[in-house]
């Protein structure tokens, strides 16, 4: 797409380069190998309280941890599920495996059993790094075979020997599981080399330097908190400050407390921070950046206005980290995502404005999946592009604004739902005899998650409160439905299909 393409700017006209060499973990040592007292992550450490841990002394330990891996007898490409709420801990056993060669899975914490299963079934992993309450238990009954530890990785000293920091640019880093456009949740395979793309166009577009301290509460089991903000952080070789979980006091604490220059939110958080009454706080950083599901123009305005603060609103997905952003100089234009980053093409599909991608940053395919890999790109015109199953459109000016999704998704608070997999399980509850849920608009969550119920002749439609209740043991419950509809009948189409388009609250 003929997009300008305000970074060559940003850049004083340089090339988008990638650090050598061309692995996240490499060009990590790279950066943080000097000044070793320089303060890196700010956050609970070693089970002993909450402090600075220096850059000299992350990388000893990191390397320290993947010589315990590898003592183990993790092999590269092993898999290993890595969970936990945020703290230097989990960021360290997160950086250990990938120092040593091995696949991180991040896992959300809030996962039941039937959710967990299905990971392990699908990827085999060899061992799991998890600060989970009840996780050691539930993940010997999945995999008893499976090295359980602590993201302290409390196991026997050993040698990564020639394994540290020695994996290739092509060698899978980390599966990110994401329904894609549709079906099952399933791992989308990330090199080395697509990692340090993401996080390094970012890095250049957002003129992200090692004088920057960001605030980090996003969870760290996603692209956003771990592909952005820990991979930028050690990349620009600047600070971070993790808390575990999103409180408004807490981060106008740790912005006040740590002089951080950076924020990085979903929506729903802007929107809480938004009625705070410290809220011109966001207006002394140097950047704001929302992403992960629109945010509302009115959010953009309200924040600018009682703030102080022109958010940054830009794109992405797990498949590929980082897509397109608004611009760090210029106009952040509200309701849109703005140009491609760095080293990333954007085409629209002809016909539907589906938005095409590729790049390095681009993922290779799903775990054992080719079908859905093959599926996931499209040949169009001048080679194969990852079809992202969003929709957009792009303005006179060349910035570029989402229109709408072709993929059945829903996403709450910057967590995505996928309508199918809720469906089944709403559909045991006795009582109902048919059922079909999908987001509808909310101020705070972006979307919510409601379900239309059909209920079995001759019972009650089941409350909302009844069926978290009965899902509320096989689904995270940002999942579980917040409204309930009764129905005589769900709208379909010709072939018997849910046309979940045409489902409607009351009055609406
Ligand atoms: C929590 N709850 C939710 C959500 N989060 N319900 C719907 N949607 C949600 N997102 C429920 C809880 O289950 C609980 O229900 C009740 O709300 C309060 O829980 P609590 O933990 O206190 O909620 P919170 O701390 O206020 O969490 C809201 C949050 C969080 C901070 C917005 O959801 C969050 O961190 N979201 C960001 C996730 C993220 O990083 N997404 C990026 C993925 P009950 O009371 O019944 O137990 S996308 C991505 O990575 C791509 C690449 C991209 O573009 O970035
Ligand atoms: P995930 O599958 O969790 O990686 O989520 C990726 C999806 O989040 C994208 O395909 C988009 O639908 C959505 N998304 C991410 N950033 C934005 C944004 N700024 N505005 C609208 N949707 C977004």
């Amino acid at each position: 797409m003929d997009q300008p393409r305000p970074w060559t700017e940003h850049t004083d006209g340089a090339p988008f380069d990638l650090p050598e060499p061309g692995t996240l973990v490499g060009a990590w040592a790279a950066t943080l190998s000097g000044d070793p007292d320089r303060p890196l992550l700010h956050g609970p450490w070693g089970g002993v309280g909450t402090r600075w841990v220096g850059r000299g002394e992350f990388l000893d330990h990191t390397a320290l941890l993947a010589g315990r891996l590898v003592a183990a007898g993790l092999e590269a490409g092993d898999r290993v599920l890595v969970s936990g709420p945020s703290s230097v801990d989990l960021a360290a056993a997160h950086v250990a495996c990938l120092r040593a060669g091995l696949v991180v899975v991040p896992v959300n914490g809030g996962y039941r059993e039937a959710e967990l299963a299905h990971l392990v079934r699908d990827c085999a992993p060899r061992a799991a790094l998890v600060d989970d309450d009840g996780w050691v238990d539930l993940l010997a009954g999945l995999a008893p075979d499976l090295l359980v530890a602590d993201t302290k990785v409390d196991l026997p000293d050993g040698s990564p020997g020639d394994r540290l920091d020695r994996v290739a640019p092509e060698d899978p880093a980390l599966l990110g599981y994401t329904s894609g456009t549709t079906g099952r949740p399933k791992g989308a395979v990330l090199t080395q080399a697509n990692l340090l793309a993401g996080a390094w166009s970012v890095v250049v577009a957002w003129r992200w330097t090692s004088a920057d301290r960001l605030l980090l509460c996003l969870p760290l089991f996603h692209m956003h908190g771990l592909g952005v903000g820990l991979h930028g952080t050690l990349l620009a070789g600047g600070s971070a400050v993790l808390q575990a979980g999103f409180a408004p006091d807490a981060v106008f604490d740790g912005l006040a407390d740590h002089r951080c220059s950076m924020f990085f939110g979903v929506p729903t958080m802007y929107h809480r921070l938004a009625d705070h009454p410290r809220v011109t706080d966001l207006g002394a950083l140097r950047l704001c950046v929302a992403g992960s599901a629109p945010l509302a123009a009115d959010l953009h305005h309200r924040l600018v206005v009682k703030g102080g603060v022109a958010v940054l609103e830009r794109y992405g997905m797990t498949e590929t980290v980082m897509l397109v952003s608004n611009p760090f100089d210029g106009e952040r234009r509200p309701g849109a995502v703005g140009f491609p980053l760095p080293g990333v093409e954007v085409h629209l599909a002809e016909g539907t404005g589906e938005v095409l991608v590729r790049g390095p940053n681009v993922f290779t395919g799903y775990w054992e999946r080719p079908e859905a890999t093959a599926e996931a790109f499209a040949e169009d015109g001048d080679g194969s592009w990852f079809r992202t199953g969003d929709l957009a459109a792009v303005d006179s000016d060349g910035y570029l604004s989402l229109v709408g999704r072709m993929k059945e998704l829903i996403i709450s608070g910057g967590l995505n739902v996928y309508p199918r997999e809720v469906d089944d399980v709403l559909a045991g509850h006795p009582a109902v005899a048919e059922v079909a849920v999908a987001g509808v608009p909310s101020s705070e969550w972006g979307e919510e998650v409601v379900a239309w119920v059909v209920p079995v002749d001759g019972r009650e439609c089941p409350t909302a409160a009844d069926l978290r209740s009965y899902a509320g043991d096989h689904l995270a419950s940002y999942k579980l439905p917040r409204q309930v509809v009764a129905m005589d009948s769900l709208p379909r189409n010709a072939l018997g299909k849910v046309v979940r388009h045409e489902l409607r609250l009351p009055g609406s």
